[in-house]
């Protein structure tokens, strides 16, 4: 009985855990070029409060994108001579490359359970979306297109990507399988249609909801 009541409290702790994690909007992240450099990420708080300088780098710093939990941030950087994706601690520590590729890479969006990492490379002669393992590990060119494919955005419940993609002489807005499977055109429209969010998964209101949200996200794949 110990061991059952132990077990219940640790997965309550554990759930709510993450759900004070994903509380939404208490920060926001976004680009300034305020020092007179060519853009760094900088995090305030969603009133506008304290804004912090966290990339601080001569270079040019763009697109952060949130991990799901709030612990890190994903963005593109110059700093190594070439547009690359990098990820930091959210409060600017650890600044990795990820990428380390001679073509432009721009544009990351953390898959909603936090394991991969989509972006936007021209690595294989024109732009395409890939997905990584979040350490950077094993890039997957995703939609193989001779055309440009840009600004990836994950569905909430990561089975898919949307992107915009000019394959059809124009910009429209396309999906995919998460594994780059079964494109479709969703627009269809001669002007030009471009970047893709999806809406989110609804949020918890109570504890117990927040509790089986909580196992709902330890569960998806
Ligand atoms: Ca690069
Ligand atoms: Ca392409
Ligand atoms: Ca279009």
């Amino acid at each position: 009985m110990l061991k059952i009541v132990l077990c219940f409290s640790v997965a309550v702790v554990l759930a709510i855990g993450r759900y004070s994690e994903g509380q939404p909007g208490n920060k926001i992240a976004f680009s300034s070029f305020r020092d007179g450099r060519t853009g760094e990420i900088y995090v305030m708080g969603a009133d506008g409060t304290n804004p912090v300088n966290l990339t601080n780098h001569p270079k040019s710093e763009r697109y952060p994108a949130w991990s799901p939990d709030g612990k890190k941030i994903a963005f593109t950087s110059e700093r190594g001579g070439n547009f690359e994706i990098y990820a930091m601690e959210a409060g600017g520590a650890n600044q990795v490359n990820l990428t380390q590729d001679p073509a432009i890479e721009r544009y990351p969006a953390w898959s909603p359970d936090g394991k991969r990492i989509a972006f936007t490379s021209e690595r294989d002669g024109n732009f395409e979306i890939y997905a990584m393992e979040a350490d950077g590990s094993n890039p997957v060119n995703l939609t193989h297109n001779p055309a440009d494919d840009e600004s990836p955005a994950w569905s909430p419940d990561g089975k898919r990507i949307a992107f915009s993609s000019a394959r059809d002489g124009n910009f429209e807005i396309y999906a995919i399988e998460a594994d780059g499977s079964n494109p479709v055109n969703l627009t269809h429209n001669p002007a030009d249609d471009e970047s893709p969010a999806w809406s989110p998964m609804a949020g918890p209101t109570t504890m117990v909801e927040a509790r089986s949200w909580g196992q709902m996200k330890t569960n998806s794949p």
